[in-house]
Formats: C-alpha cells, sequence, structure tokens
C-alpha cells in the first residue's frame, strides 16, 4: 500500500507495512503482528518519542556493549522486518555477532532472517547451528549458538519474552533490552531496559556509541555502577501516569 508522506500517522502505518512484508517474506511470524500492536499501544502512551529515560538508559546500554568482552545481537522475526539496516550497522560498529533467536521457531524462518540479513549486508550471522541450549528455558529460544549467545556476557535482546532474558541473567549475562512496554518480565528483569520504539532506541544507540567510543574504560564502567534500572524504568510509568492524568495523549 501506498503511504502518503503527508499522513499524520505515516512513521507509524510504514512500521507496519514492514511487519506485513516481513509475513510475506515469510521472516515474521503472524503473531508478530499481535507483538507489534502491544508495541503500538505503549508506545501511544508514551507520545511516540524518546523519553529522557530512555535516553539514559541508552547511554548505560552502549557503556555494557563497549565494555563487554564477548557481545552478541539477538535478532527475530520481528527485528528483521523492521530494522535490519540498523542491527547490521550495530553489529559492525562494536564487532558483534547477530544471532538468529525466534521464539515461533521453525527451520525455514530461522534460514530466511539469516538470508535476509546477508542480503541486507550482514557478514557474521549466528542461529542457524544452534549447538548449545540455554538451561532451564523450556521455548525454542534456548537452541543458541555455542559461540554465539551461549559465550556472550553482554546481549542485546530487543523485543524480548521474559523468560529467556530471566535464563540469560541466571546464566549470569547482562541484558539489554528494547521494549516499548515498561511493565514487561523483560523490562522489569533486564540488565538495561530502553524503553522505546526499536527504530528510535537502535538510531540512538548508534549515535550514542559513535560519541562514546573514546570514552575510557574506567568512566564507562563508573556509568555502569551508577545507573538503577528499576529507578529509571520508574520515570516511564510516571510519565505515563502523568500523561494519563493529564489527558495529555496525541489526538490521531
Ligand atoms: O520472531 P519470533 O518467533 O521470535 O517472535 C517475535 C515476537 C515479538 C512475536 C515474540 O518475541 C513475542 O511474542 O514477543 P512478546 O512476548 O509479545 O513481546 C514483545 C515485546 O516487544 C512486547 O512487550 C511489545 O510491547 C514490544 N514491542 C513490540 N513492538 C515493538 C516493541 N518494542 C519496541 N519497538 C517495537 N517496535
Amino acid at each position: 500500500m501506498l503511504i502518503p508522506q503527508s499522513h499524520p500517522r505515516y512513521a507509524s502505518l510504514v512500521k507496519r507495512e514492514k511487519i506485513v512484508a516481513g509475513i510475506k517474506a515469510g521472516i515474521t511470524s503472524k503473531k508478530g503482528l499481535i507483538a507489534h500492536g502491544r508495541g503500538e499501544a505503549f508506545d501511544y502512551l508514551i507520545g511516540e518519542r524518546t523519553l529522557p529515560a530512555a535516553r539514559a538508559a541508552t547511554e548505560v546500554a552502549a557503556a555494557l556493549l563497549l565494555t563487554a568482552k564477548k557481545p552478541v545481537i539477538s535478532v527475530n522475526g520481528n527485528v528483521a522486518a523492521l530494522v535490519p539496516e540498523q542491527v547490521i550497522a550495530l553489529s559492525k560498529l562494536i564487532t558483534a555477532p547477530l544471532e538468529v533467536n525466534i521464539f515461533y521457531w521453525t527451520e525455514e524462518r530461522v534460514r530466511r532472517i539469516k538470508a535476509h540479513l546477508e542480503r541486507h549486508g550482514a557478514t557474521t550471522v549466528l542461529g542457524d547451528i544452534a549447538d548449545a541450549r540455554i538451561p532451564g528455558l523450556e521455548s525454542a529460544r534456548a537452541r543458541v549458538a555455542r559461540d554465539g549467545i551461549f559465550a556472550a556476557d553482554v546481549v542485546l535482546a530487543p523485543l524480548e519474552d521474559g523468560d529467556r532474558c530471566e535464563a540469560l541473567l541466571k546464566l549470569g549475562k547482562q541484558v539489554i533490552s528494547i521494549d516499548l512496554n515498561p511493565l514487561s518480565r523483560t523490562s522489569q528483569q533486564a540488565t538495561v531496559s530502553i524503553v522505546d520504539d526499536i527504530e528510535r532506541a537502535l538510531a540512538n544507540l548508534l549515535a550514542t556509541l559513535q560519541t562514546q567510543q573514546s570514552v575510557g574504560k574506567a568512566i564507562l564502567a563508573a556509568r555502569i555502577a551508577a545507573f538503577d534500572n528499576q529507578k529509571n524504568l520508574r520515570h516511564v510509568v510516571d510519565e505515563i501516569a502523568t500523561r494519563l492524568t493529564r489527558a495529555e495523549l496525541l489526538e490521531f
């Protein structure tokens, strides 16, 4: 469908089209539509903009990625459809592999997501060979690459489900989430939770990483130590509550 750029909901409608195209291409799960709709609802509540709390979390996420020994970027069907270029740019910037890891697992979809990322220029995409398992996790997300998520110290896990986040944390990994829902189990549990739309979050993360690259490791470590994820999430929830009580929602 051709969406006129003048449409007030242009950016949001384009994202819907990308998800639908992802489903048609066999990359995105049909359930990805439901997850996207939930994300849209929370985006509406935060005013479809990056909140200061998301910027603060992004600074710390960048510090974690720059001080990590073995960072890995997890990619699912929604992420591959919405932001292939951005995850690839991130992977190159921090020299971290992309790993396809999906909840509604089929071998075919893993293969298609990997091929889709490679068509967009990705060089290292793991996940098609799942030679390790995350212990204590029943879902297909437990299937991981031994040299990828299994060995990682920091995992960037956008649009994640709470179970895997919890299991990764139990394995001693640090998890950076990108999730519009500040109340999701993932947001509540992650080491650093960026509550923002994936497109905006990755654009900010890429820009922040570029400016932080020259910052010393000791300063980055101090930023990580000073960060309180729960407190930061409370700022997001407070912002939503304030907007709801003042009826400040945008008129769409
Ligand atoms: O490709 P698969 O099989 O791995 O499936 C991917 C989905 C996303 C369908 C799967 O992981 C899933 O069902 O996820 P959940 O449990 O619905 O959680 C997805 C979270 O992402 C929800 O909390 C949404 O609010 C959030 N979300 C959805 N769209 C966006 C988003 N967060 C940031 N940006 C978005 N565009």
